[in-house]
């Protein structure tokens, strides 16, 4: 266990604490050489190592998974790739995250310790300190693989360890008790993840110049607002309404006609799948139910948001039958003046506008029936509006309780931040549609970041140390993000156009364009152009894209009504005299006056895709990759085909390649020639010449090979971990000789 890993690295030659004196490199250093001790006692077969950079064999994936599986037998889910941590969900509670645990990586360097995502955490607030730059975290992993749970464990740590001040008391709060409530609204369970994010998110914690959080804010990406109306088998609608049913007072769900069986709603049926075996939605009511009042919202507007949630069940319970002339009428007549209850609304306007149509044509207003299955799709789209507006509005909301107090940090010049990114995980299944192609496309995006940054990154500093530097081959997939949202040839722009054209457009014809346009693209394949690209048929109304993290076909049915996202005007018009301030917030006047066409769904979300980057690349970065060791969801269980496959799309081998085919390990000459100066009696006590000529006496002396090493303008470059690992013997072996003198160094 973990602790059998501290115990180890402790019992190497260097106290605990021996990083308050070091500079981070330093610490660096020694860390590892521990823990290169720690494999001389064989523990490593037992353990592995917690940097692959320290892997013997490090361009053997096989040697990289068995380092993986051994580390997560020992329930070790966290080993680094340098500066990255890479985490495998162990899939149970591990007794590694007390307030103790956390106080033990308090100010300590990367190595010294068991890797932990406190360390990262850690690390990344002291680098945001130092250097008073923005920081960002970026979480990323398919779905299932920990991402949310990662997120939590920061801010976290962020809230117990960072300075207080009065704000800090509520803002920590606050930041914590925002987490049961979005995922209640923005999470469901799904056959990847029982508790999976169907939205992204953005959170930006703004801190003073103490180190002390002031304020956050949080940005949520495209929710999936499909699922209020539709749900896959074994899947569930969105967690809040289970919660609701099975939580609410007696009194509470009776005032709003509500029946506690979730299998009474037609939105809650489809996934037939009504109860998670994992958590009780009645707890979970509670917590949500404590944390709103915590994050500023009144006894009122609880009120009104309930009522918004009951009026989504109820709006799915109305019916339509057909009339003998085609027309549609609601069946459930004494329904609909509940539901108009429940919305604020005129139920007789309401009625009429879920069963009509107002057109405009040359100037003048006509009002056309629905048939049936506009009727349903009319319903449908008010139920996702309603859902997905009132959302946006709990973001707003929270942002607000959020917000800096002070006058000075509301203008964000005086503080500095850390950003995480939690979004949705890659997804493939059976039928893929629309969301799928969004939610991907985003995970496509942010592994583009990836490889910028860190190729960027890395090479930046070869560069300004003035040294030779090799590219190691990565799979750019700007290919794939460029077929996406490529102006006029991307899919995304053949969807608008293709939502937009006047006359008969259907989701097959947008197939047609896309076959036209993308045909030859080795990325893109369909029943048509399989050309040698891929094995299985494929059905004619699918289309394949071949994504940095697998295939996946996605079917084009839905595309267009999906990316319209449609509301007819007059049910608009009846919302927004909603006497429910909520949905008048949420329904405004304007647009119902606004005759220009709105932005379509996927443009909309490439849009903040593009300024979510914007801000990403302004932010030193740091990564955690996320692994998912099965798909059953069990403890214990270590897929390696499954592994094998994150490992090879996340791009593991390619980071550890590109950290090693550097260098290992990069120190800066002070720092070097102060622990190592010793060795060489040139350099002991003192050497008062330059810094670069100290060190390459030192090196001489020791007796480093020219490729072994490189001198850049400010720090030492060494190849290979070996290296460093003799001349730390040799300081362990002169430690006897150097008496008191010594003692000052370590
Ligand atoms: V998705 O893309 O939102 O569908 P995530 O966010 O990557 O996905 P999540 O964090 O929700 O996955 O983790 C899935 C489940 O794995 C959690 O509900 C936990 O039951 C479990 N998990 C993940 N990480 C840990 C952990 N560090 N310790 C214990 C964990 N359990
Ligand atoms: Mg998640």
């Amino acid at each position: 266990n973990s602790d059998c890993e501290l115990q180890l690295l402790s019992a190497g030659s260097s106290p605990a604490g021996v990083g308050e004196q070091y500079s981070q490199s330093a610490v660096d250093i020694e860390g590892r050489v521990r823990l290169v001790m720690e494999s001389a006692l064989t523990a490593r077969d037992r353990v592995g190592v917690q940097d692959f950079v320290l892997l013997e064999n490090h361009n053997s994936e096989a040697a990289f998974i068995e380092n993986l599986r051994r580390r997560f037998r020992e329930n070790l889910i966290y080993t680094y790739i340098g500066s990255m941590l890479v985490t495998v969900n162990p899939y149970k509670e591990l007794e590694i995250y007390s307030k103790q645990q956390m106080e033990r990586y308090r100010g300590i360097g990367f190595y010294e310790i068991s890797p932990h995502i406190y360390a990262l955490s850690d690390n990344t607030y002291r680098a945001m300190r130092t250097e008073r730059k923005d920081q960002c975290i970026l979480i990323s992993g398919e779905s299932g693989a920990g991402k949310t749970e990662t997120y939590k464990k920061i801010l976290l740590y962020y809230s117990v360890t960072c300075p207080t001040n009065d704000r800090m008391a509520s803002l920590g709060d606050c930041l914590l008790q925002s987490n049961p409530v979005l995922e209640a609204f923005g999470n469901a369970k799904t056959l990847r993840n029982d508790n999976s994010s169907r939205f992204g998110k953005y959170v930006a914690v703004q801190f003073d110049f103490r180190g002390a959080p002031v304020g956050a804010h949080i940005l949520n990406y495209l929710l999936e607002k499909s699922r209020v109306v539709h749900q896959n088998h074994g899947e569930r609608n969105f967690h809040i309404f289970y919660q609701f049913l099975d939580g609410g007072d007696n009194d509470l769900l009776s005032t709003l006609e509500l029946e506690r069986n979730p299998q009474k709603y037609q939105y809650l049926v489809k996934g037939n799948c009504p109860r998670l075996s994992s958590v009780s939605d009645k707890n979970n009511w509670k917590v949500v139910m404590k944390a709103l009042p915590v994050l500023g919202f009144t006894e009122e507007e609880v009120q009104k948001l309930l009522n918004i949630i009951a009026s989504v069940l109820h709006l799915g319970n109305t019916q339509f039958g057909e009339g003998e002339e085609g027309e549609t009428y609601i069946t459930t007549e004494p329904h609909i003046t509940k539901l108009a209850k429940l919305l604020g609304v005129d139920g007789s306007a309401l009625g009429e506008a879920l069963t009509h149509k107002k057109l405009t044509a040359k100037g003048e207003e006509m009002i056309s029936p629905l048939n049936f299955e506009q009727a349903v799709a009319a319903r449908d789209a008010l139920a996702k509006a309603v859902y997905g507006r009132t959302f946006t509005w709990l973001v707003e909301k929270i942002n607000q309780s959020l917000a800096p107090k002070d006058e000075l940090h509301r203008s964000s010049k005086s503080s500095t931040v850390i950003g995480l990114l939690d979004i949705y995980g890659f997804e493939v299944l059976q039928q893929n549609s629309f969301e799928q192609f969004c939610i991907n496309y985003c995970n496509e995006k942010l592994q583009q970041l990836f490889i910028e940054f860190t190729l960027r990154s890395e090479q930046e500093e070869y560069e300004t140390e003035g040294i030779a530097w090799e590219m190691v081959k990565y799979f750019d997939n700007k290919i794939v993000c460029d077929m996406i949202e490529e102006k006029h040839k991307g899919v995304i722009s053949i969807l608008d156009e293709e939502c937009l054209r006047p006359g008969e457009t259907c989701d097959v014809s947008f197939l047609e364009k896309l076959e036209d346009a993308l045909g030859g693209h080795p990325n893109f394949v369909t029943h048509k152009s399989t050309n040698g690209k891929t094995r299985r048929v494929m059905s004619r109304e699918e289309f394949r894209l071949l994504h940095y993290a697998g295939e996946v076909n996605y079917n084009v049915s839905g595309f267009l009504d999906k990316n319209k996202d449609l509301l007819n005007r007059n049910l608009k018009e009846v919302m927004c005299q909603s006497d429910n301030q909520i949905l008048t917030h949420c329904f405004r006047r304007e647009e119902v006056m606004d005759q220009k066409y709105p932005e379509m769904a996927a443009t909309q979300f490439k849009n903040s895709l593009m300024k979510l980057t914007e801000i990403l690349v302004s932010k030193e970065p740091c990564y955690v990759r996320c692994i998912k060791p099965n798909d059953a969801k069990q403890p214990g269980r270590f897929d390696e085909v499954l592994v094998r496959h994150q490992v090879k799309y996340l791009g593991l081998m390619e980071s550890l390649r590109v950290r090693r085919a550097g260098f290992a390990y990069r120190r800066r000459f002070e720092a070097f020639l102060q622990r190592y100066k010793p060795l060489c009696p040139e350099t002991w006590p003192n050497w008062h010449g330059a810094l670069v000529d100290g060190v390459s006496t030192l090196v001489s002396h020791l007796g480093y090979k020219e490729e072994e090493y490189k001198l850049g303008s400010s720090k030492i470059f060494i190849r290979f971990p070996k290296t460093l690992f003799t001349t730390e013997d040799a300081l362990e072996a002169k430690k006897p000789d150097l008496g008191d003198c010594q003692k000052s160094l370590v």
